[in-house]
């Protein structure tokens, strides 16, 4: 039985706080590193550089996903893909996605270093695009290796009108030579190559995601790890309303069409609708805003993004539709125009039963108590769960606190990570052998 070394769990924390500073960020003073852009290469060259110290080859796949792969006994052998992103959200966290690929590195440095070979290769992927931070569809990326792309990438441009074909191009062409190492790159195929980042079902074994719990739970409990059984269902809109721009000064309150004042009502009914389903419904407004946007021009237009979730489907979609039909009732007594675009529609996706078993072993092979617990966050698992059955691993993070510089987890629970991890990989192997 490998185990990591007691430093893995400590180097992993400490590598992602190394990603959350440039050249590593797109913003000064804080994280922000979006798909595709010089930051973004910037920390696969880095991080291809540290898969191949871990004894892995390193690769930019088509989708630009960055690929280590450390192979198993035999060269036909199926993978078991370890993964999490490494793109964020605005002023985000430096474990929220990273740590999860650390750890996937962690895994295999440990097996190599014991030059373990395993009935299965083991693939670590870093995903560009999970957050759907800089353009408007997420997890573009898992989407892509899972096959259940549903978009037409050649309308996807990010807010500065730059095509999703452009980005690909850019990052693919970036000089590496600053680079760790010379990353084996995949022939950049452009966006017309995207969807070859596919993996083919049936010679992928299992999808294994660590990340952090980003909430309370495990804290409140005096836990440092927990097996997720599921990962909520998510639904994301987004709505333009429109009026009539006008003179702050001189356009009278009766003679208004005002889309902010409209949205506000929106947004505060997206609030109550949410909380009046009293179950785990959350509903969200995070982006809003408003044109032309001046102080003295009452606005013309007002966009905002309506994200709504809940384990359950059925309630998810209830609330959904009572939110969509108090839009239209607002906006027809505001005499206001509006248009309502779902970004995204991704289903519940339990984690397979049989790996939360291994996973429960391997905690309490690991001196932890048992605990499950179901993800309210979205992961790239529930894109992988269309390609191969999934397992993912909560780790406990300070306060719950999560899409936040102030993110913050133990490096000792990071170890307690690993050790659980390369306990799931060995009992998955002893399972294949
Ligand atoms: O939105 C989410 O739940 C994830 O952080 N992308
Ligand atoms: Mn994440
Ligand atoms: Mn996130």
């Amino acid at each position: 039985m490998v185990t990591g070394s007691c430093s893995g769990g400590a180097r992993a924390v400490a590598r992602c706080d190394q990603l959350g500073l440039a050249p590593y960020s797109d913003m000064m003073g804080g994280l922000y590193r979006a798909y595709l852009t010089p930051a973004h290469r910037a920390t696969v060259d880095q991080v291809g550089g540290w898969m191949f110290e871990a004894g892995m080859s390193a690769r930019i796949d088509p989708a630009g996903n960055l690929v280590g792969h450390y192979p198993g006994a035999r060269s036909d052998a199926p993978a078991l893909i370890i993964g999490s992103h490494l793109d964020s959200v605005r002023d985000g966290g430096c474990y929220d996605g990273p740590l999860g690929v650390m750890l996937g590195i962690e895994c295999v440095a440990a097996l190599h270093a014991a030059g373990r070979r395993l009935p299965f290769a083991i693939d670590v992927y870093g995903f560009g695009d999970e957050e759907g931070s800089r353009f408007p569809a997420a997890m573009l990326s898992s989407r892509a290796v899972a096959g259940t792309l549903d978009v037409d990438l050649m309308t996807i441009a990010d807010t500065h009108g730059v095509p999703l074909a452009d980005a690909l191009r850019d990052f693919n062409a970036a000089d590496d030579d600053e680079g760790v190492m010379q990353i084996l790159e995949t022939a950049p195929l452009g966006i017309a190559g995207f969807h070859k980042a596919r993996r083919r079902t049936g010679h992928v074994l299992a999808y294994l995601e660590a990340h952090i719990e980003q909430g309370p739970a495990l804290e409140a409990d005096g836990l440092a790890v927990g097996t997720v059984t599921g990962i909520a269902a998510q639904l994301r809109y987004r709505v333009v309303v429109t009026g009539m721009a006008g003179h702050a000064g001189t356009t009278t309150m009766r003679l208004r069409r005002d889309p902010l004042a409209g949205a506000a009502a929106m947004v505060l009914s997206v609030e109550q609708l949410a909380r009046a389903d009293n179950s785990d419904v959350v509903a969200t407004v995070g982006m809003i805003e408003a044109l032309p946007g001046a102080p003295n021009v009452i606005p013309g237009e007002v966009r905002f993004t309506i994200d709504v979730r809940s384990g359950v489907e059925t309630r998810r979609d209830t609330v959904a539709e009572q939110i969509l039909d108090r839009i239209v009732e607002i906006a027809d007594a505001r005499d206001l125009d509006f248009a309502i675009e779902r970004i995204h529609d991704l289903p519940a996706s339990p984690c397979d039963a049989a790996l939360m078993d291994l996973m429960d072993a391997a905690l309490v092979a690991a001196g932890q108590s048992p605990r499950r617990l179901v993800s309210g966050a979205g992961h790239d698992a529930m894109n992988m769960a269309a390609l191969c059955p999934t397992a993912m691993l909560f780790i406990r993070c300070k306060g719950g606190i999560s899409h936040n510089p102030a993110e913050h987890v133990d490096p000792a629970d990071a170890d307690i990570a690993l050790q659980v991890m390369l306990g799931f990989i060995e009992r998955l192997a002893a399972k294949h052998a």
